[in-house]
Formats: structure tokens, C-alpha cells, sequence
């Protein structure tokens, strides 16, 4: 599928600063981004086509759908639940919004180890890493987890658009870069609609067209934080290159594209015990809390091709 192509010239927020692009600057952007396009296309190349997707179960809807939210059996897993629940009230009294959790046991793990071996049954139980594997077309994983209490003040907004234009309801949706991966999101605490921290998901998003994924993940690797500050850089692109892939704070408010995108996410939302699985790949967003608290277990599965992953288990 193809993603929504926004005309920077023609966004109030962006137009602007095409008129203070130097001529200079414009060249060494250039340059960047075409570095940064190379490195992307040699890492990741084959690696960004997903292969068909396989006949049954999880595998099968998130090679279709690159997204697939499934339930843990609320009884049987209640203490489960309750121990998470537990373990993130704590997190929450040291005011960290994330917590990293060593999978393997020989690591320094802060005292965190029966969510590394709950972590590791879940794995196993849903035959996380061959479904990641094949999803991924990867040969070697690093593996990473983490507890997250999600709020208003410290939610991952990932809000790009530039201080003071308003937000359109479409933003925080991305894809993940540096990418190839596959995450699972599982709900501890009841999560109600997207204010509450909903996770949104563009199904098929993650099957598109190769050039555009490069031209996006390029452009993000470039100018990353510098454009919430510097959108001269975004704009001495040239036109066709200045798309991204945290792209959901850069629609129009109020624009056909913002209902359009809108239409085509679905929100996923669900009591503890939930889980979503997906492509990160694919646009998505979740963990933007406006109201109370989201708490949640996230699992990512990376392709070790892209590079090392610090803190992260291999398998
Ligand atoms: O917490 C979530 O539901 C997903 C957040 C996200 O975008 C990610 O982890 O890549
Ligand atoms: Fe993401």
C-alpha cells in the first residue's frame, strides 16, 4: 500500500522555511540523505520484503495484516498480571517511565528476573522467535524487554510537527527506525480508547514499496531530533525525499488526508491481558496517554542484520 505523500510546500507550519534554505545547506542535505539511503539499502535491502504470509494461526495474520492482537486467558494468568502489575507500581515509585528486563540470567538484571523467565514462557508459548524469524526473514534475533508505565507527562508522543501548529489527530503514527522488527505489546492495565493509550495499527501498512520505505527511513535517520528544532533540513530536501517515517504529526489538521489515514487505523484497546503483536513496519502508534496510566509489557524481536542491539538477548 502506499503511504499519504505530504506536500511540505504546502503546509503552513513548513512552507516557511523552504525560503531559508541556503543553497549550500541544500547541497550537504543532499548528500546526507543519499549516504544514509545507501547504508539503509545495503543493511536492510531484502530484509524490508516481507514473505508471504504463512497458513494458519499468529504467523498468518501478521504476515497479512502485519498486526495481530490475541488474548492471555485472564483466569489462568491472573497472577501473572497481578506480579506485572506489581512489579510496574514499583517502577512507577523510582518516577521511570521504562524499565529494561534482561531475558537471559547471567545478565545484571536489577532484580528482575521472573519477568525475564515470564518473558521467555510467553516466547515460548506463542513461538514468538520462529514466527519472528520467519515474519522478519531474519536468521538471528536480539531480543529485548521492557515494563512501561505510561503517562501523561512522560508519554512517547513522538510529536514532530513543529511547537505551537496543532497537533492533527492522526500524529504519533510511524514506523519504527532503524526497522525490521516485530514487537508484542501486552496490556496490564485496562486500556480504553487511544487517549487511555490505545495501540493503533494501519493493517497492510507494512507491505509497500521498497524505495519509499529507504527514502523515509533515510530522511528520519538524517535529521532526527534536529527538526524539531531545524525544519530548514526537512525542507532542503528535495520535495520527493521529504517524506518520513514519523510522519503522523505532519498531516494537516483538519485535512482529507487526516481523515483518510484515520479511517484506515485500526484502534486496538482491551482489558489486562491483551496483547498485540506487530510490524513494526507497518504505521502505528500507542502509549500516548492523555488520561491516567498505561501499563504494559513490551517484547521486541530485532533483526540482529540491522546492527547490535545493547542489552539484548540473541537467539
Ligand atoms: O507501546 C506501544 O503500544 C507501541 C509503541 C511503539 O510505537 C513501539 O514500541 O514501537
Ligand atoms: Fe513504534
Amino acid at each position: 500500500m502506499r503511504l499519504p505523500v505530504i506536500d511540505y510546500d504546502a503546509h503552513p507550519a513548513y512552507a516557511p522555511f523552504a525560503g531559508q534554505v541556503r543553497a549550500e545547506r541544500a547541497e550537504v542535505v543532499r548528500a546526507a540523505h543519499a549516504d544514509a539511503r545507501n547504508l539503509v539499502a545495503e543493511r536492510l535491502g531484502g530484509h524490508l520484503l516481507r514473505p508471504s504470509a504463512p497458513d494458519t494461526g499468529l504467523a498468518k495474520t501478521l504476515g497479512e495484516h502485519g498486526v495481530v492482537p490475541f488474548e492471555l486467558d485472564a483466569g489462568s494468568n491472573r497472577s501473572l498480571l497481578r506480579y506485572l502489575d506489581e512489579r510496574i507500581e514499583q517502577l512507577k515509585s523510582t518516577g521511570e517511565a521504562s524499565q529494561q528486563i534482561a531475558l537471559a540470567p547471567d545478565r545484571d538484571d536489577g532484580g528482575a528476573g521472573r519477568i525475564g523467565a515470564i518473558c521467555v514462557e510467553l516466547i515460548r508459548n506463542f513461538d514468538l522467535l520462529a514466527i519472528a524469524k520467519t515474519q522478519l526473514a531474519a536468521e538471528t534475533l536480539y531480543v529485548k524487554a521492557s515494563l512501561r508505565c505510561s503517562t501523561p507527562d512522560n508519554a512517547a508522543f513522538q510529536r514532530q510537527t513543529i511547537t505551537d501548529f496543532p497537533d492533527p489527530a492522526t500524529v504519533g503514527l510511524h514506523f519504527d527506525v532503524p526497522t525490521n522488527s516485530i514487537k508484542l505489546t501486552l496490556f496490564v492495565s485496562e486500556v480504553e480508547d487511544l487517549e487511555a493509550g490505545a495501540f493503533g495499527y494501519i493493517p497492510g501498512s507494512h507491505r509497500r514499496d521498497l524505495d519509499d520505505s529507504f527514502d523515509r527511513i533515510a530522511t528520519d535517520i538524517l535529521c532526527k531530533q534536529d527538526w524539531i528544532d531545524e525544519p530548514i533540513d526537512l525542507m532542503a530536501l528535495p520535495n520527493r525525499l521529504r517524506q518520513r517515517a514519523t510522519f503522523g504529526g505532519d498531516i494537516l489538521p483538519g485535512s482529507e488526508m487526516e481523515s483518510t489515514v484515520l479511517s484506515k487505523e485500526r484502534i486496538i484497546t482491551g482489558p489486562p491481558g491483551r496483547c498485540v503483536l506487530f510490524d513494526t513496519l507497518g504505521v502505528h502508534r500507542g502509549g500516548m496517554v492523555l488520561r491516567g496510566e498505561r501499563r504494559a509489557l513490551q517484547i521486541g524481536f530485532f533483526d540482529a542484520a540491522w546492527g547490535v542491539e545493547v542489552g539484548a538477548t540473541t537467539f
